[in-house]
């Protein structure tokens, strides 16, 4: 039997992390997931999947701003691939935080293209890139030579890592693929990313736990799939015979309008709109009651409007595509926030 595979994920308490954690386990890996030290727990997404105790899965605790840790994970772990989806990965955040988000976002992955090229430079690395490096639309729909124009300081910061990817590649002959990724969403998102504080909100208002859901901007348009299929992507980026870089999409784009629609749909609620840009609101059709409305505190100073992918390349060269409807994802998202709010806990 050939020797078991070494995947290392940086990141494996976020949505990403855990699901990529269960797909390699399922493909007989070895995995090493990285997760930070914090005052309290963090690892409810892997507990949820049931892997935490998997015996060929080892946490290590990491911090992906440190080269001299950077080095001696790899020595200690010795992968054959690493995943690093390790991030500051929230737009809005970044706009607060744009120090933070660089140091994190845009130089941490330097530090393990540094520890592959001292350490190993035969490592396969997957760097998460994104589809806000597209930021201001330059053409529809986005492929892999669309030019960029990020329009936040996540966004400035995944451009600096994608291309330090590709750089190293080209430099050193690493093995260091990016996949551009559009939104993927699922029932492990984080809460504070549309679509889960969207799903969370509408089971809340439908078990009387709140009133009304707050949200910025309701025109932004996004490719949003699901992120239990863009992992699978992620892992044959890196089965691929040359490095490269890769777009998944769904090549579909709805507002974020459309999606609370849908997701208060979910919960037999038909809604109505109405009202000025930043003061619209969202009446239940049968009883007029307000259930939500738009605060422009969660405006961001530079919006990205409209994103929607072409995944054809890697449907060509990776057999990749996608095939959950945003339709069944909300529902799944709606679905899985009841059953967490009835039992009087959502993370
Ligand atoms: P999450 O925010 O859910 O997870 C990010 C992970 O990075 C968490 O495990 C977090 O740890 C960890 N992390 C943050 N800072 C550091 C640090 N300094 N050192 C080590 N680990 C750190 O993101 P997703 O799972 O949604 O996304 C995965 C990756 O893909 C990210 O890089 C993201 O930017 C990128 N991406 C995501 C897309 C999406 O739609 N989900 C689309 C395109 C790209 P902790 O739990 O301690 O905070
Ligand atoms: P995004 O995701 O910025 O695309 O980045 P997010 O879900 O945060 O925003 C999507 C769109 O919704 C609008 N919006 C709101 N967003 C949030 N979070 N909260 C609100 O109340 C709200 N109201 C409207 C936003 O303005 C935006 O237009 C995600 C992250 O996962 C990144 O790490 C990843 O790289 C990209 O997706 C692809």
């Amino acid at each position: 039997m050939d020797k078991r595979k070494t995947a290392l994920i940086t990141g494996i308490t976020g949505q990403d992390g855990a699901y990529l954690a269960q797909l390699l386990l399922e493909k007989g890996y070895q995995v090493y997931g990285t997760y930070r030290r914090t005052s309290s727990v963090n690892f409810w997404r892997i507990e949820e999947l049931g892997i935490q105790s998997h015996p060929h899965l080892s946490l290590v605790e990491y911090d992906l701003t440190d080269l001299g840790s950077s080095i001696r994970l790899l020595q200690n772990t010795a992968p054959d691939e690493i995943y690093n989806l390790a991030a500051q990965s929230f737009v809005g955040v970044s706009f607060e935080q744009p120090v933070t988000t660089a140091e994190i976002t845009g130089i941490g992955p330097v530090n393990l293209l540094e520890a592959i090229r001292i350490v190993n430079p035969a490592i396969r690395f997957y760097q998460a890139s994104t589809s806000e490096m597209f930021g201001k639309v330059q053409a529809v729909p986005q492929k892999e030579d669309t030019p960029f124009y990020p329009r936040s300081p996540y966004g400035v910061a995944k451009l600096y890592a994608h291309w330090m990817t590709v750089n190293y590649r080209e430099s050193y002959g690493i093995f260091g693929s990016s996949g551009i990724l559009f939104n993927h969403e699922s029932p492990l998102r984080g809460r504070e990313f549309v679509t889960r504080k969207i799903t969370d909100s509408v089971a809340k208002i439908h078990l009387g736990q709140l009133d009304v859901l707050e949200l910025g901007n309701l025109d932004a348009k996004r490719d949003w799939g699901y992120a239990k299929e863009y992992v699978e992507g992620m892992w044959r980026i890196l089965q691929a015979d040359h490095a490269d870089t890769y777009v998944l999409a769904t090549n579909r784009t709805e507002t974020v309008r459309d999606f609370v629609s849908m997701a208060f749909k979910a919960i037999d609620v038909a809604l109505e709109w109405s009202g000025a840009a930043d003061h619209e609101i969202g009446t239940c059709k049968k009883t007029g009651k307000v259930l939500v409305r738009v605060n422009p505190k969660f405006y961001r100073p530079a919006e990205v409007e409209l994103l929607i992918g072409d995944p054809a390349k890697a449907r060509k060269e990776l057999g990749w595509e996608p095939s959950t409807t945003l339709e069944q994802l909300c529902q799944m998202m709606v679905e899985a926030d009841l059953r967490r709010n009835r039992a009087g806990f959502s993370f």
